[in-house]
Parts: structure tokens; C-alpha cells; sequence
């Protein structure tokens, strides 16, 4: 980054100051991932300065024969690697893909979405009240029973009565399966439209450690930068049985993401995901995504071994989801605590959760990045026994009711935090782990 660093040294230090933390710290957010450099050059060259409003061979701007290629060749890859009918690799995000399916399909104020409630693992756009999908659409979300998994006859009953005109299934915070043919069948029995937002466990469905869902479901979205280890990005995909039941689904598709949505495509994007499915096909990437479920599963384990409360009790995917009810102790105490001892996790609700959103009752974490690093089951071991350590440190600490009295307590505790010895003394330890294993 010579050029950045003679033209914007702010911006140059902050990101090589990034770049230390990314290097230092275990990353367990489970949506996050290192993209390897090939990916990052991609997105990092001159397509960034090309226009091309349109489709590969109908754009609305000259000089772009190329970028048609490498678009036509990112389609091309996602084709061939998830067996999908008609792909758009145009949506700039999840978000904007998962709209762009229902512009395509529904009927502002009328149709109904069904999908999973935020409240329990489902993404913001699958109906919650406060996005767009919410406020545009009439919802129906279903929940999850109290063992934390999805109820399938509750799920059918109310896709019966309530009449979805789109079902979604594929969630944000979910450890387990998720049988889509199960959906496929529910959807079937009423006519709906399936949308399977896979974004999540992509990189997981490719590599086989998690049944596709291409068989069963119409539509298929996925961001590209979790486990698929691209840019941020998003892909739509139209299935064979999505053709079948809509044979104009993938213009429909097209057509709401350009014109109906977005303008210019990122260019710079389209190869870098291109690149990113590329990466996916090999046999490295298989075993990638099948460390990572077994990354999960010994983390798991050995959470459990140290008492912790696993919402369905255990993971079968990338992702954990601790209720931290047993351990007395809110869940935005314990990300902080686990971010200064040098391990990143995201607060997260749990099912049934009596607190509000900023203050969670639990955490989500995963193994996409550490399992990029090379981290192995003996790993997982050292980091449950730390996050134990960690937590530790913090439990009993009580969260002051009053919102004033709170935004106070949060205030000094983030010092104290922040200056606690023993999660300090686990952060240098953390820091020479992080060493052993390089990021890209
Ligand atoms: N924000 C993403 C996540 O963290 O799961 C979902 O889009």
C-alpha cells in the first residue's frame, strides 16, 4: 500500500492498525471471515472505475466487453458449483438481494413474507418490524420451540392458515440443520414461493458438510463474505424448481435487482466473488468447510464440559449460541469482557429473551475465521478454557435496570474492564496463539 501511504497516512495507519488487531485477536463473529489476497486484489482493482448499468451484452454504457466476461464468468462458476439454473451476482449486498426478491414477487401491502422471527435467529430483512420488510409487507414469522429448534408441524400449521405468498427459511443465528426439504414440502402444499438465505452456511453447502438446499427451494440468496470467504457482496440464484414453478422467475429476479433496486454493479466485486467461488471448487476448500463444523462441534463440547448453556444444546453448523441466564450475567458484559482477553463475539438475543436487543441475554460465536487461520480441535480446547477464565471476571456483575443509572454503570465499567489484569493476562496469550497461525 505504498501510494496510500504517501497520499492518506490517516487512512493507511488506521487500516494497518486493523490489520494488527485482525492479526492478534481470535475473530469468532460467525458472519466474519478473511478473504485471501487474491480475492482482496480483485476487489481492490480498476474495475472499481467502470459503469455498466445492465446485464452482460445488454449495458446501457460502452467499454464493456470485458467486464461482461468476467460477469458471464462469475455466473458461469455459481452455476456450476451450487447446479443452479439462473444466477445474479449483482446485488451489493444481502440486504438489497433479499428485497430484490420480493419487489420481484410480492405486492407491497398485501402479500405476506413468513420467516423467522429476529427475536430468534432470523435476519432483519425476513419481516422484522423495524426493516423495510416489516413496514412494506404484512409478516407472519414463526419461532422456535423451547428446546431452541425450528418446530416444522408449528411452522406447517401456520404456513396453512396464514397463506405466505413467500416462505424464507436460512437464518443468522440458527446452530442446526435445516431441512429444506421440510420447507419445500410446507411451501409446496400452499403454493408459496421458498427463499432459502443461505448466507450463513454457503461455504458450508458447497463444500457438502451441509445439505443444499438447491433441490428443494425456488430461490436462493447468499452474501458472499461469511463462509464463502469473498468480498462483501450478495448472489441470487433461481433453481431448476424455481423455473419450474415461474419459468419468468430469473427475469423477474433480474429485472428488481436493475433497473427496480440498483444502479452501476460493482465491478470490482463481481470479479472478487468470481475469484471466491473459484477458491470454492477445490478439494481444500472441502475440507475448510468441514473443519469448520468440527471446530464447532469440539468448541461446543468443551463450552458444555465448562457449564455453559447452549441454546438446542449444541451446534451441527459453524455457529454457537450461549444463553448466559445460568452464568448471571448479561450478554453485551461478556462481549466486552471476551473482547478485552482478545476473543471477538457478537451479544446476541437468545429465544424468549427478556432483555432488549443493545443488552442480550447470550452471545453467538463461530469458527469460519480461526478455521481460515488453520486452527484445529486442540485449539477449540484452549479457547473454551479461556472464555471460561474470561467470563469469570465478569459474572455476578449486574446491568442497572434504570436506562440513565445504566448508561452510567456502562461508562466506568468499560474502564474497569478495560484494565482488568487477568483478561489482559489472556489477551497476551491469545496474541502468541494468533501468531502460530497466519491470516492472508
Ligand atoms: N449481519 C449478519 C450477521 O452477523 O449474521 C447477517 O447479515
Amino acid at each position: 500500500m505504498k501510494s496510500l501511504k504517501k497520499v492518506d497516512s490517516a487512512i493507511y495507519s488506521l487500516i494497518k492498525k486493523e490489520e494488527g488487531r485482525q492479526k492478534d485477536v481470535l475473530e469468532m463473529i460467525p458472519s466474519e471471515n478473511y478473504a485471501s489476497l487474491a480475492v482482496m486484489e480483485a476487489l481492490g482493482s480498476v474495475l472499481t472505475n467502470k459503469y455498466s448499468e445492465g446485464y452482460a451484452k445488454k449495458r446501457y454504457y460502452q467499454g464493456n466487453a470485458v467486464i461482461d466476461e468476467v460477469e458471464i464468468l462469475a455466473e458461469e462458476r455459481a452455476k456450476k458449483l451450487f447446479g443452479v439454473a439462473h444466477v445474479n451476482v449483482q446485488p451489493y449486498s444481502g440486504s438489497p438481494a433479499n428485497t430484490a426478491v420480493y419487489f420481484a414477487l410480492l405486492e407491497p401491502f398485501k402479500d405476506k413474507i413468513m420467516g423467522l422471527s429476529l427475536a430468534y435467529g432470523g435476519h432483519l430483512t425476513h419481516g422484522s418490524p423495524v426493516s423495510f420488510s416489516g413496514k412494506y409487507f404484512p409478516v407472519v414469522s414463526y419461532t422456535l420451540d423451547k428446546n431452541g429448534m425450528l418446530d416444522y408441524d408449528e411452522i406447517e400449521r401456520l404456513a396453512l392458515k396464514e397463506k405466505p405468498k413467500i416462505i424464507v427459511c436460512g437464518f443468522t443465528a440458527y446452530p442446526r440443520i435445516i431441512d429444506f426439504k421440510r420447507f419445500g414440502k410446507i411451501a409446496d402444499k400452499i403454493g408459496a414461493y421458498l427463499l432459502a438465505d443461505i448466507s450463513h452456511i454457503t461455504g458450508l453447502v458447497v463444500s457438502g458438510a451441509h445439505p443444499s438446499p438447491v433441490p428443494y427451494v425456488h430461490i436462493i440468496m447468499t452474501t458472499t463474505h461469511k463462509t464463502l470467504r469473498g468480498p462483501r457482496g450478495a448472489m441470487l440464484m433461481v433453481t431448476e424448481k424455481g423455473l419450474k414453478k415461474d419459468p419468468e422467475l430469473g427475469n423477474k429476479i433480474d429485472k428488481a435487482v436493475f433497473p427496480g433496486l440498483q444502479g452501476g454493479p460493482h465491478d470490482n466485486q463481481t470479479a472478487a466473488i468470481a475469484v471466491a467461488l473459484r477458491e470454492a471448487q477445490g478439494k481444500l476448500f472441502k475440507e475448510y468447510g468441514k473443519q469448520i463444523i468440527k471446530n464447532a462441534k469440539a468448541l461446543a463440547s468443551a463450552l458444555i464440559k465448562h457449564n455453559f448453556n447452549l441454546v438446542s444444546g449444541g451446534t451441527d453448523n459453524h455457529l454457537i449460541l450461549i444463553d448466559l441466564t445460568n452464568k448471571k450475567v448479561n450478554g453485551a458484559i461478556v462481549a466486552l469482557a471476551l473482547e478485552v482477553a482478545g476473543i471477538v463475539v457478537n451479544k446476541n438475543a437468545v429465544p424468549n429473551d427478556k432483555m432488549p436487543p443493545f443488552y442480550p441475554s447470550g452471545i453467538r460465536l463461530g469458527t469460519p475465521a480461526i478455521t481460515t487461520r488453520g486452527m484445529k480441535e486442540k485449539e477449540m480446547l484452549k479457547i473454551a478454557k479461556w472464555m471460561n477464565e474470561a467470563i469469570s471476571e465478569v459474572s455476578g456483575e449486574s446491568l442497572p435496570e434504570d436506562k440513565e443509572v445504566r448508561k452510567e454503570f456502562w461508562k466506568n465499567f468499560k474502564k474497569k474492564v478495560w484494565a482488568n489484569k487477568k483478561l489482559s493476562s489472556i489477551a497476551k496469550e491469545v496474541k502468541t496463539l494468533c501468531s502460530k497461525f497466519r491470516t492472508p
